[in-house]
Order: structure tokens, then C-alpha cells, then sequence
């Protein structure tokens, strides 16, 4: 599949752009299907809460690793080809996949937060592409990114995700800035969304600060599903604050990232 030249550019300017129905029923019957098994009996990464509105919400990560259909939407489905285009990379790598349901009636925000500081890697060539498989709205957790944050270069402190207690969870890291509340202060940043069908995509940078509305609704679930992509540029880069389960002790620092957790793609 060919990008639109238009989404390239807007991707390198504003860190974030939309794809519209480039997944097809096919792969999102397989997704869908995956998904509920991960409910059912998550992989080990699994993280959760109920919500105070009667919702839940199920996150797991590098649950491909536990699934061949996950396993194979990653590294055969189109989107691997995607990611290139965005990333103007050679080789392309998995980072890593992720998952991201909040049932009908989780009102708790995705905080604002960008990827990077939370990720052992180091380079520039870092793309996610985040698969809708329901009607995605503002009121039922549409993505919101910060219009050319990805450009800012400022890494900011991890915070655990979702949960409203308990955010300290990750290693201080000095070099890290506090994220400031971009909620209490939304009209001083560029802030773009869109709705989503499912087989629509959002693209965006792992610089690039970003997060989501809880799910309001009480008739609709908000099912997103993340693929991470890295390029020539990445290398593994272990160092405080990151996420433990995207480390990689195969790796060692400054390593480039092929490995069995971070396969590179056969074309
Ligand atoms: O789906 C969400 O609420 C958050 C998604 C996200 O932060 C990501 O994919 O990086």
C-alpha cells in the first residue's frame, strides 16, 4: 500500500496523522478475535483496573509473543509497510504491541504522556500505529496529540498508566522533566484529534505527546490495538525510567535491535 504523500508530510510535521480504512474485515475479525482471548486469559504483561463507573479497563502488552494472530497482523499484514513509508527506513523492527480496551463506561483518561522515555531505545525512526476497531469519539476515548510536540525534544517522566493513584510507579529518571497538566491548560496547546471507524489507524511519533478521553459511553466499547515500529536509526538504550517489560536482555547497550523480541521484517 502506497501512503498518501499528504499524510507523510503531515506526520513529519505534526507527529501525528490519520489513515482511514487501511485495515480490512478480515484482519480485524482475526484482531477482534485475539483480543477477547487476551481478556479471557491475558499474557503476562496484563495490566487492569475496574473503573469507578462501572467500567474496566484491560491493557497487556508484547502479547504477540502469545498469539498468532496478533503475531501475524504485526509482521504480515500491511502494516509493516505502513510503518516504512512513516519511518523512510530500510529494515524495519517490531518494538512491540499493545493493547488498549476501555469498556463501555471507563471514564479514566489516558494521561498525556510521549512514548520515548518510556522505551530502552534510542533514534529517531519510531512510529506507532494505533488500530481502531470500534467507533472512536471523543466521548469514548478518541486519541488527542499535541500538534509538533514530537519536535520538542523533552522527555518526560514516566507515570504509571491510567490508574488515577499510585503514578510514582516508574524509576526517577534525572534527565526526565515533569509532564506538565496539559489538561488544566488545554487552549495554550495545539491539540488535534480525529474520529475513527474501525480499519482507521492513527500514526504518530514516539516523541510525539498524546492521550485520550476516558469512554463515557455506557453502550460502547473503545477497543485500540498498537503496533511499534523502529528503523535503521534505533538502538537499545537500558536506562532509568524505562518500561521493564520492553527491556531486552538479549541486547546490549548500543546494540542495533534485532532479536527474537524485536524480529525484523521479511519483506
Ligand atoms: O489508547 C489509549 O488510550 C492510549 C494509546 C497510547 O497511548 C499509545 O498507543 O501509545
Amino acid at each position: 500500500m502506497q501512503v498518501p504523500a499528504q499524510a507523510i508530510e503531515a506526520y513529519d510535521r505534526d507527529g501525528a496523522t490519520v489513515l482511514r480504512g487501511v485495515v480490512d474485515e478480515a484482519w480485524l475479525d482475526r484482531l477482534a478475535g485475539a483480543i477477547e482471548r487476551d481478556i479471557e486469559r491475558p499474557g503476562p504483561f496484563f495490566h487492569g483496573y475496574d473503573a469507578p463507573d462501572g467500567g474496566r479497563f484491560h491493557g497487556n502488552l508484547r502479547i504477540w509473543q502469545n498469539d498468532d494472530d496478533f503475531k501475524a497482523f504485526c509482521l504480515q499484514s500491511n502494516m509493516p509497510q505502513i510503518a516504512r513509508q512513516f519511518l523512510r527506513s530500510e529494515r524495519v523492527n517490531l518494538l512491540y504491541d499493545q493493547l488498549f480496551v476501555k469498556e463501555a463506561a471507563t471514564s479514566n483518561r489516558t494521561r498525556w504522556h510521549n512514548d520515548q522515555p518510556y522505551w530502552p531505545i534510542r533514534g529517531w525512526q519510531v512510529v506507532s500505529v494505533w488500530v481502531g476497531l470500534d467507533t472512536v469519539t471523543a466521548e469514548t476515548g478518541a486519541l488527542e496529540f499535541v500538534r509538533g510536540s514530537h519536535r520538542w525534544d523533552r522527555w518526560f517522566q514516566p507515570e504509571t498508566f491510567g490508574i488515577t493513584e499510585n503514578i510514582d510507579a516508574y524509576e526517577r529518571n534525572p534527565d526526565y522533566e515533569p509532564m506538565p497538566d496539559i489538561e488544566a491548560a488545554r487552549s495554550d496547546y495545539d491539540i488535534v484529534t480525529w474520529d475513527i471507524e474501525p480499519g482507521d489507524i492513527y500514526v504518530f511519533h514516539g516523541m510525539t505527546v498524546h492521550g485520550a478521553p476516558g469512554n463515557s459511553r455506557r453502550d460502547r466499547r473503545r477497543r485500540g490495538y498498537t503496533v511499534r515500529y523502529i528503523g535503521d536509526d534505533v538502538v537499545y538504550d537500558p536506562r532509568p525510567g524505562v518500561s521493564q517489560p520492553i527491556l531486552n536482555d538479549a541486547l546490549q547497550a548500543g546494540a542495533p535491535m534485532t532479536s527474537t523480541q524485536n524480529p525484523e521484517i521479511i519483506w
